[in-house]
């Protein structure tokens, strides 16, 4: 007898686990524990998405005749941990065999590497088919370049699985349009509401559990709103390329107060989890290009996004673990604000952002990126700390797309791997690309002094703080340039400004 172990984010009808499954005498595991619940304190809504989604997915499982040992959470017997459950099921039943497919973080790889002799049961982990690139193919891609450059990546995952192609070239003429990606709001801008599900009775059963074990956890529990099920998660994939994609290209950067979803997807959580896959998102998408619902810049910006994107995030992980999750290129060592739990802050675009985040468990790509993480970079935070917060607010965060995004993309912290230079900037982008300013006490314009946006001196700080490590990287020329200019008035203006900053922080004041 076989015992196939389902984790929560391997809930696809096809997952690799399954594919040759004796429905007469195998057993499907599924269990929630403890352990996964906490590795990471996961903001309240993940929770519940993750364990209702299991739960809707093990039904359909049964449904189609399979046998499921479930372990509920607040079963009595429950283990705590995926290994003492798979121990305690080998120990029931006459099991010869456990399979399983990858999991996608290292820490779980790791620690499954030595369930067979521990337990002393054959262990099949078989491969992750769902993605579009093995580790595998990303490590020969890799291999003997200087640079691992995600645009190099994309192109040929383009020809690949030819997408958008016009024989051996981009449709258009372009491979990338992000250049047409990048428009800021514009007054009266109508962003149509985003998909909602309303909890039935097994959401609403975990969510109670939800409220009770995970009370001290970040976050909203309520409303929640998420889909559930495949057949939910399409249906909000589908309001997006017919509401949402045409404009996904246009307003990709921008950021509204009050508009936490705009013109984005919110199909994160859905692919990570395996309720959608990603070529069959993409495949859509360009069909939207060709039936005229969507034009070339919205559609190629949302591919490149998963084709590109997310599959170079996952390659670079799988590269890189395990030193990548210990690299600290600046040294950055400053506490992770208070600020970033309860949003008690006077920056507005902070607030904003962190408010949504505890909310929806949901922020979008620039807010992730140039104003929670921009300020991680600028401040000195500690990647530890900064890779910890992410991991547990985003409903989509998963190990090996976080890090990258945060270690490499927003911190730098790999000394320039995944990015040529480090992604810090002013208030001034914050407030082209966003109305955030209008509603705050500080002034982008003002460069110090206690009206000063504090993104203008924390900027200059950093980039004369760093200076050591940054002024060879060829990009960071003109910026130096612009250092060197600086008046010693201005430079001592900075350093006092930040100082005092710094040290408002360190005392919890109110910044
Ligand atoms: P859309 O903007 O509609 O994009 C469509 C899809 O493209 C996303 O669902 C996602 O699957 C993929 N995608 C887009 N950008 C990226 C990227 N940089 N890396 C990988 N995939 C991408 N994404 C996660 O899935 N989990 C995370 O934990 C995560 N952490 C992040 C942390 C930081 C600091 C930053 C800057 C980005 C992070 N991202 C993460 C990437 C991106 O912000 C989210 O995928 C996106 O915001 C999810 O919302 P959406 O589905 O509306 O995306
Ligand atoms: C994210 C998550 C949570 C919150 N809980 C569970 C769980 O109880 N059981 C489970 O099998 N998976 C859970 N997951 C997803 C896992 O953390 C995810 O499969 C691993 O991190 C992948 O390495
Ligand atoms: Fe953020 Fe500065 Fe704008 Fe305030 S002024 S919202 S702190 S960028």
């Amino acid at each position: 007898m076989k015992l196939r172990l389902i984790l929560g984010d391997q809930l696809s009808h096809n997952i690799s686990s399954l594919s040759d499954v004796d429905t007469q005498n195998d057993i499907i595991l599924m269990c929630e524990v403890r352990s996964e619940a906490t590795y990471v304190k996961h903001h309240k809504k993940k929770i519940a998405f993750i364990f209702s989604a299991m739960r809707h997915f093990a039904a359909e499982l049964a449904e189609q005749g399979l046998n499921l040992r479930y372990v509920r959470y607040d079963d009595p017997d429950n283990a705590g941990s995926l290994s003492g459950e798979v121990a305690r099921a080998v120990g029931k039943h006459e099991i010869d065999e456990v399979i399983v497919t990858t999991p996608s973080e290292y820490r779980l790889s790791d620690d499954m590497s030595r369930w067979a002799q521990a337990l002393n049961v054959h262990v099949s982990i078989r491969s992750d088919d769902r993605f579009l690139s093995s580790a595998s193919d990303f490590a020969a891609w890799a291999d003997g370049r200087k640079q691992l450059r995600m645009e190099f990546f994309y192109r040929e995952m383009r020809r690949r699985y030819s997408i958008l192609m016009d024989q051996d070239g981009p449709i258009g003429g372009q491979w990338n349009y992000d250049a047409e990606n990048r428009k800021p709001p514009s007054n009266g801008l109508d962003v149509p509401t985003t998909y909602r599900a309303y909890p039935d009775a097994i959401t609403q059963e975990v969510m109670d559990l939800v409220g009770t074990h995970f009370a001290d956890h970040f976050g909203d529990l309520t409303p929640f709103h998420f889909a559930v099920t495949r057949d939910q998660a399409i249906v909000a994939f589908e309001e997006f390329i017919a509401r949402r994609l045409k404009m996904f290209g246009d307003y990709q950067d921008a950021m509204i107060q009050g508009e936490p979803w705009m013109f984005h997807s919110h199909i994160g959580l859905y692919l990570n989890c395996g309720l959608l896959e990603p070529l069959e998102c993409i495949q859509r998408a360009e069909a939207a290009y060709h039936n005229g619902t969507a034009p070339l810049n919205a559609v190629e910006g949302f591919i490149r996004q998963i084709l590109g994107w997310r599959e170079y995030v996952r390659g670079i992980y799988w590269l890189k673990m395990p030193d990548y999750k210990t690299v600290n290129f600046f040294d950055a060592q400053r506490s992770l604000p208070e600020f970033y739990w309860t949003a008690d802050t006077q920056m507005n675009c902070m607030r904003q952002c962190i408010t949504e985040t505890k909310q929806n468990a949901y922020a979008h790509h620039i807010q992730r990126l140039m104003v929670l993480g921009n300020f991680a970079l600028i401040a000195g935070l500690d990647p530890d700390e900064v890779n910890n917060w992410y991991m547990l607010v985003y409903a989509d965060a998963y190990e090996w797309v976080e890090l990258p995004n945060v270690t490499g993309m927003i911190l730098f912290a790999d000394g320039g791997l995944l990015g040529s230079k480090p992604y810090a900037a002013s208030g001034a982008y914050i407030n082209k690309m966003s109305n955030y300013c209008r509603s705050c006490k500080y002034k982008p314009t003002v460069k110090n002094g206690p009206t000063a946006c504090p993104f203008n001196y924390l900027y200059w700080d950093f980039i004369a703080r760093n200076e050591g490590k940054l002024r060879g990287n060829p990009r960071m020329g003109f910026v130096y340039k612009s250092l060197d200019r600086m008046s010693d008035e201005k430079r001592d203006a900075i350093q006092a400004d930040t100082r005092r900053f710094f040290s408002a922080i360190e005392t919890n004041e109110k910044v």
